[in-house]
């Protein structure tokens, strides 16, 4: 048996995807829903509650206390036994950080399997809630970090992205303006990628170069702390971050604590973790150029990979590394599930009836345009909650179903043309990608194949096959990508939706129409009530 096991620390939940190795076979699949399962901590969608709707905040103990149920749960399942597991290697919701005191060297160390990870490693926090990737209230700690370097332009030219709110230097540097204390007695700041390899390794592990590139702190091209991002962020940073290196890297062995208590292998490998999108790349197979990924999750990201860093002009997407030692592109829409599913509750719709409405109603939903910012957006940048609608109804349920998903669709086609990537196929994943409906209509827009997955969970399956890479080149029998991912992260053939040709030609012209609502409403451009005329006029 070769097991590896890939474990997905996400917004929402934390999930688990093993796969056999020899058999080319995924054993496993199982996950822990936040909400569900941990209403004690009082989160709504994986976020703490808080009054102004800028800041997001998640709670590690959360995360901690959903690691130890889900060993519990893989350590009672029938037919998969944990001591076979090779190796571990994890993804984490990009961007967000877990801030350590002094204690927490020695506490890692010494996890008694008799107690809870979350009692153990509550005195080890020096700061009680963790910022995450939907959190956006750092706009101001952004334009000084900016001006300290020179411009946008500039820290992107550096790292890979301009500075971004939720991007872990900004954090940071407003947690050390605004708690200086706390972030004095901060002795290691983590990602959640690090932190949860941390504890499963009982040392402090590094950051990898994939969720490193999303902190606006690491050199995008030398792959390694830029001292001038760490002077413009925040006093003695250096110290306080871990390490830099490869997503291949060994961290170490298992913690005992993991072997005494769920019976782990003690010569289990820790491989580093990434963040969730560099899992998912792998988990969808791209390692080379050529495709791209659309991932509908709480937040949709369209993303591919990259042989060299090619840097946004616009300033709208990010360079990140890719677990292959090259890089991958990437541009997140916050506005994801979250939104479909505030539209889809608003009406009272079952996703069926969603689906049916979608179904049922016209390409360029006659000219009708929804600009769905239900929360702040980062892909255009909106600083707060702004629903707009053109030509559309509130009461219009049709018309608002099609609306957020042709809304989804149109603006990642209009804010990805800086990748120059000519789709002719997409991947689909994601909790969202099940739903054909709304495939049609990312074919339809994009006017390109568009292919499933069977494993919906592409950054627990990439993270495994993470695992596995690694493992293999640690022990002198590196494989080459291609092979390990053979027969796992491979699209259903079966499952191509193709652009409907009359669709795709409105959506070239809708394009226009959505282009310039956005333009009216967040760069007080022209009314597009005359665009949407002539569309009507033509389409209906
Ligand atoms: C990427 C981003 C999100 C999170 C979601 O930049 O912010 O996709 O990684 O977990």
């Amino acid at each position: 048996m070769s097991i590896f096991l890939g474990l997905d620390s996400s917004t929402q939940s934390l999930s688990a995807v093993a796969i056999d190795l020899e058999s080319r076979e995924i054993v496993l699949d199982k996950s822990i829903n936040f909400d569900k399962s941990l209403r004690e901590f009082g989160c709504k969608n994986g976020v703490l509650p808080h009054r102004d709707p800028a800041v997001a905040h998640s709670d590690p103990l959360m995360w901690l206390k959903a690691l130890d149920m889900l060993c519990e749960e893989l350590q009672s399942m029938r037919g998969f036994d944990v001591s076979d597991v090779v190796a571990v290697a994890g993804s984490g919701q990009q961007h967000g950080s877990v801030y350590l005191n002094s204690k927490a060297t020695d506490a890692l160390k010494s996890l008694n399997p008799k107690r809870s990870l979350e009692h153990q490693l509550k005195p080890a926090l020096s700061r009680k809630s963790s910022p995450i990737w939907m959190d956006s209230s750092t706009r101001r700690q952004c334009d000084d970090i900016e001006s300290a370097i020179g411009s946008g332009a500039k820290v992107a030219g550096l790292t890979g992205s301009s500075c971004f709110e939720r991007f872990t230097g900004p954090q940071i540097r407003k947690f050390a303006e605004k708690e200086r204390t706390r972030y004095d007695k901060s002795s290691k700041i983590h990602l959640v990628s690090s932190f949860m390899a941390s504890v499963l390794a009982g040392k402090h592990a590094p950051v990898d170069h994939g969720d490193g590139a999303g902190m606006n702190l690491m050199d995008i091209t030398r792959k390694q702390w830029s001292a001038a991002m760490l002077k413009a962020t925040a006093p003695g940073l250096k110290a306080k971050l871990p390490r830099m290196a490869p997503s291949d890297s060994v961290v170490g062995r298992i913690s005992s604590y993991f072997v005494d208590k769920y019976r782990f292998s003690p010569k289990t490998k820790i491989i580093a973790w990434s963040g969730d999108n560099p899992c998912s790349l792998i988990g969808v197979g791209l390692i080379s150029s050529g495709r791209i990924c659309i991932s509908l999750g709480t937040s949709d990201t369209y993303f591919g990979f990259m042989p060299q860093p090619l840097i946004s002009a616009e300033g709208e997407g990010h360079v990140f590394g890719s677990p292959t030692g090259d890089y991958m592109s990437l541009i997140c829409f916050l506005n994801g599930s979250l939104a479909r599913e505030k539209v889809r509750r608003k009406y009272k719709l079952t996703w069926n009836a969603f689906s049916k409405r979608l179904f049922h109603s016209n390409p360029g939903n006659g000219g009708k345009v929804l600009l769905p910012y239900f929360s702040p957006e980062i892909t255009p940048n909106v600083p707060g909650p702004m629903v707009t609608r053109y030509g559309l109804k509130e009461s219009d349920v049709k018309g608002n179903v099609r609306g957020v998903v042709e809304a989804q669709m149109t603006s990642m086609a209009i804010h990805s043309k800086w990748m120059g990537v000519k789709t002719k196929t997409i991947y689909a994943t994601g909790g969202a990608s099940a739903n054909r409906a709304i495939l049609q209509i990312m074919a339809d827009v994009h006017n390109a194949d568009v292919y499933q997955f069977k494993v919906g969970q592409s950054a627990a399956l990439g993270a495994a096959l993470r695992a596995a890479h690694a493992h293999l080149k640690a022990s002198g029998n590196e494989q080459p990508w291609e092979q390990i991912i053979a027969g796992f992260a491979e699209p259903d053939r079966e499952s191509r939706v193709r652009p409907n040709k009359e669709a795709a030609k409105v959506y070239r012209d809708f394009k226009k129409i959505y282009k310039a609502c956005e333009n009216h409403a967040l760069h007080g451009g022209k009314d597009p009530l005359d665009v949407q005329t002539k569309f009507k006029a033509r389409y209906g």
